[in-house]
C-alpha cells in the first residue's frame, strides 16, 4: 500500500536591517506586488503575508519592517517589536543583508533570532552589486562562522538570480502539516491595503529626507463601478509645512503622485480607477500609540 503523500507548510519570517530588500523578495518570490518598494529605509510598516504554494509545500512569507537598533522614535520601537514578534512566531528565519556588508545592525539582529533560538537561512541579497565576485566567497566563509545557519543562499532579488535556490532552499525546511492557506491565494492583505502601500511608494519616491516618516496614507472610500473603481484616500502629514510640500506648486506634485499610484494600481488590479487624493495635517500622528493603532502600523494587542 502506498503512503499518502504528506503536505508540508510552514511560516517563514523575512528579516533584517531596513533596506536590505525584504519586501523586494517578498514581491518576486510571490510574482505579484503586494506591498511599497522604495529606496528609503523604513518603508515597510506592517507583517504582510506572502503565500508561495508548489506542489505539496506551502511557504507562508512573512515580510517585516526593518529591524532598528536607533529606537527613539516611538515608530521605530513599534515597527521593531512587529518584525521581532514575527521573528519569534516564525518555523524559519530568513535573514537577508546586504553582499559585502556586515554592520552593527546586522549582528544586532544575529543576536535577537539567536536569543528567539529560530532556525535561519542567511539571504545574501544584492550580489548584482558586487563588482569583484571573488571577494564573495570570503564573505561568506566569514558569515558562515557567526551562527549554524541552514544554509546560505547568494541572490539578487532585483534580477531575479537564484531566487529559486532561496525558494528551494527554504521549501527543505518545511515542518510537515496541513496548509494554512488556500493554493490560490497569494496574500493576507485585500486590495485596499495593497492601494494604500501603492499610493505611500508613490509619495516616499517623490519626497525628500524628513517627510517619509511623516506620511500615512488612509483609502476612505471605495466604489467598484462598472467599468472603474473610485478610490478616495487620505493622506496624514504631521505639520503644514509637509503639507505644502506633499501639494506642490499649483498642486503638481501631488497629481504626479496620484497619476503614479493609479497606474500602478490599475496594472495590479486590472481595471480603470479614479483615484482622489486628500492631505490632511494631524499633529503627531507617528508619536501617538493610538494613532499608529488606527492606521494598522501597530497590531491590536
Ligand atoms: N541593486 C539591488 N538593489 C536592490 C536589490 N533588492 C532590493 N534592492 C533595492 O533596495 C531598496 C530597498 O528595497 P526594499 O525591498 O524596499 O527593502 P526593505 O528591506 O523591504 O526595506 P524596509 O521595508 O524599509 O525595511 C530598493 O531601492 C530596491 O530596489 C538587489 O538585489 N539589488
Ligand atoms: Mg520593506
Amino acid at each position: 500500500m502506498s503512503e499518502v503523500p504528506q503536505t508540508r507548510c510552514g511560516l517563514v519570517a523575512l528579516v533584517g536591517r531596513p533596506n536590505v530588500g525584504k519586501t523586494t523578495l517578498l514581491n518576486r518570490m510571490v510574482g505579484e506586488k503586494l506591498a511599497a518598494i522604495t529606496r528609503k529605509p523604513h518603508t515597510t510598516r506592517n507583517r504582510i503575508l506572502g503565500i508561495v504554494t508548489r506542489g505539496r509545500d506551502q511557504t507562508v512569507l512573512i515580510d517585516t519592517p526593518g529591524i532598528d537598533a536607533e529606537r527613539s522614535r516611538l515608530m521605530n520601537r513599534v515597527l521593531n517589536r512587529t518584525a521581532v514578534q514575527a521573528l519569534a512566531d516564525a518555523d524559519i528565519v530568513c535573514f537577508i543583508i546586504e553582499a559585502g556588508r556586515f554592520e552593527a545592525g546586522d549582528a544586532f539582529i544575529l543576536e535577537a533570532i539567536r536569543a528567539a533560538g529560530r532556525p535561519a537561512v542567511l539571504v545574501v541579497n544584492k550580489v548584482d552589486r558586487v563588482a569583484d565576485k571573488s571577494t564573495l566567497l570570503p564573505f561568506l566563509e566569514t558569515r558562515a562562522g557567526e551562527f549554524d545557519y541552514l544554509g546560505i543562499v547568494p541572490l539578487s532579488g532585483k534580477t531575479g538570480k537564484n531566487l529559486e535556490g532561496l525558494i528551494d532552499e527554504l521549501r527543505t525546511h518545511l515542518p510537515e502539516g496541513p496548509f494554512l492557506y488556500d493554493p490560490e491565494q497569494l496574500s493576507d492583505r485585500p486590495e485596499r491595503f495593497r492601494a494604500e502601500e501603492m499610493i505611500r511608494e508613490a509619495l516616499l519616491e517623490r519626497l525628500g529626507q524628513e517627510v517619509p516618516y511623516a506620511v500615512a496614507v488612509r483609502v476612505e472610500d471605495w466604489e467598484d463601478r462598472p467599468g472603474i473603481t473610485h478610490i478616495d484616500a487620505l493622506i496624514l502629514v504631521e505639520r503644514d509645512s509637509q503639507k505644502g510640500i506633499v501639494i506642490g506648486k499649483g498642486g503638481q506634485m501631488l497629481k504626479r503622485i496620484g497619476q503614479a499610484a493609479r497606474e500602478q494600481l490599475e496594472t495590479l488590479l486590472g481595471r480603470k480607477i479614479m483615484l482622489r487624493l486628500t492631505v490632511r495635517v494631524e499633529e503627531g500622528w507617528s508619536q501617538s500609540n493610538r494613532a499608529l493603532r488606527e492606521l494598522g502600523i501597530e497590531e491590536p494587542r
